[in-house]
This record gives C-alpha cells, structure tokens and sequence, in this order.
C-alpha cells in the first residue's frame, strides 16, 4: 500500500521499518529533519507525505501534535482525498480524536484510531497489539499495514474507543508498577530480602506481566527509557482529562500523578516511567538491592 508515516520517535521509527520491510511504498516526515528510515522517502511537510497516499499513519507524542500534524501549516488536511484513511497510532485524547475525525470525515476520507501495546520491543519486532476504534471495513483495508508492525489487533467500537481503552489499559500499568515499587520499598526498609520477594510474587497470584516485564529492568537499576515517565505522565493526564469529562473518580491514579510530578521535578521524565521508583527511594532512605536472576 501507499503509506505516508509521520512520526519518526522510538516506536514511528520502528513501525515505519516494519512498513517498508512488509513491501510497502513509505513516504516518511518528521518533525525534526534528519531522520531516516531505510527503504523509504523522506516529504517536507505532512501534507507532501500524505499526497497520493492511501494511508496516513500518524504516532507523534500528543493531543497537540496531532492536530498540529492533521490541521496545522502544511498539515495532512490540505492532501485529504475522498477515500484516504488516517490511522493515529498516538495516544491521545479520546474527546478530541473524535473531532478529528469528523473534520477528516467532512473530506470523504475515514480515521480510525489505532493506539498500541508493546513497547520499544514490540514496535522493532513487529509484535504490537492494537486497540482500534473506527468503521469495521475501514480497519479491514487496514490488515496488510497492521500485520506488518503487529501481531493482534482488537476493535474496540467506532472512532474514540481506541484511545478510550488504551487510557484505560495505561492507568492499570501506573497503579500496577506503583503498587510494585511501593512494595519494594517498604520491605527494603523493613530488611526483607528483594530477589527473594520478586521470586515469591513470581509464584504467587502477585504476579502481573507488569512486574514480571519490569522487575529485571528495577533489580538492575536499568532506567533507560523502554516507555518514557513523561509519556506515562502524559497519559496519566490524559486518563484523568477524560475521567473529568465523564464524572468519573479515579483517587488511586490521582495521587499516582503527584508522584509523577515530583518525579518529573526530580528531573526522571526522559528516563523510563520505573524511574518513579527514585522518588520512593529517597523519601525512605533506602535503595533496593538486588540483581536480575
Ligand atoms: P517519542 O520517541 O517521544 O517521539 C515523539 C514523536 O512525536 C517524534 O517524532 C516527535 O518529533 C514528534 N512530535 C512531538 N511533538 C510534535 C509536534 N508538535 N508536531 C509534530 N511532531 C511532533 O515518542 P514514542 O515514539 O515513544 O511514542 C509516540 C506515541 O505513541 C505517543 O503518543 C506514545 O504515548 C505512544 P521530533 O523528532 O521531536 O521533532
């Protein structure tokens, strides 16, 4: 197919690889000049990747970068066909990709929103998992590009239900790894030994794919970014964004985001979101211990 990919970060680089590795005519653009992706064209603007394309596949970080990339100077807007589809692989807000979408809808062009799980491995694997909201015979045309750059996708309803899931799914993985390294802390502090304790959650019903994926990075004090703390900030902010418009609670992933701030503050928001862990770290005194078995 003829896709123009816009977003060239850790998982849009991946992900346009994988395009163009599958066979597909990849006309690529990102923000800041320079980057490349092997066996693909590089557009100046948004609109010229989007020209004659049949697909528009968008993963910037944000709200605001996706509108700026679909409506903004040289934006996809100007190249929208009758026809043309628009998948946002970014996580964004649910409110707003449904006014999106009906803007790109007024062009005869579809959206459907197409938010993944899988992390930097899954993007440069090809084994992402994709919680996709739009019309069913819209993702349908969507397989080829889909089975190019993941393994499963989910539909979740029309446009909007992507993203409202992915918030969903995110606010679980916030609460999961704060009960994890809150867990870690405390017994640190109490003398309990912590290879020992990640060996009982493992056996336990504890055990969650969250801490099993992450205790390894936590034991070796591996803070590189596989999911950056400003982006699980970002979507921390997004969740409670969406949960206010629908006059929902959500205490438990309130007081998460303040620990997200101070960590931020600390100045952890480019290292992995397990960063958080510093935070609980230096308000106990103690440091865990312990390398990967
Ligand atoms: P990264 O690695 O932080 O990459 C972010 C990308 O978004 C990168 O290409 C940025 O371009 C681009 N970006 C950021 N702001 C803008 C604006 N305003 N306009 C256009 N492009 C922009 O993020 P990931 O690849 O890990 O994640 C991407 C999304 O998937 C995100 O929503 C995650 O939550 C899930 P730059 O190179 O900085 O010019």
């Amino acid at each position: 197919m003829r896709v123009g990919f816009l977003g060239l970060g850790i998982m849009g680089h991946a992900m346009a690889t994988n395009l163009a590795k599958a066979g597909h005519e990849v006309t690529v653009w990102n923000r800041t000049p320079g980057k490349l992706v092997e066996g693909t064209a590089v557009a100046p603007t948004p609109a010229a990747a989007a020209q004659g394309a049949e697909v528009v596949w968008i993963c910037v970080s944000d709200t605001d970068a996706v509108e700026s990339v679909l409506f903004g100077p040289g934006g996809v807007e100007q190249s929208l066909a009758p026809g043309m589809i628009v998948a946002d692989s970014s996580t964004i807000s649910p409110s707003a990709t449904v006014k999106f979408a009906a803007r790109v809808k007024e062009k005869g062009a579809s959206y459907v929103d197409a938010p993944m799980t899988g992390s930097k491995i899954g993007a440069a694997n090809g084994t992402l998992i994709f919680m996709v909201g739009g019309d069913s015979t819209v993702i349908d045309r969507l397989g080829p590009l889909f089975a190019a750059m993941g393994k499963k996708i989910f539909r979740m309803g029309e446009t909007g239900k992507g993203q409202a899931t992915k918030l969903s799914m995110n606010l679980q993985i916030a609460l999961i790894f704060e009960g994890f390294a809150e867990a870690l802390t405390l017994a640190t502090k109490l003398g309990v030994d912590t290879k020992q304790l990640v060996s009982l959650i493992e056996a336990t019903m504890v055990r969650s794919g969250v801490v099993e994926y992450k205790a390894p990075f936590v034991l070796n004090r591996d803070f590189t970014p596989n999911f950056p703390l400003r982006l699980m900030h970002k979507d921390i902010l997004l969740a409670l964004e969406a949960a206010k418009e629908a006059r929902v609670k959500l205490p438990g992933l309130e007081t998460v985001e303040e620990v997200y701030e101070m960590a931020t503050e600390d100045g952890h928001r480019d290292l992995d979101y397990a960063a958080t862990l510093s935070l609980l770290e230096k308000w106990a005194g103690v440091q865990i211990k312990g390398e990967a078995a």
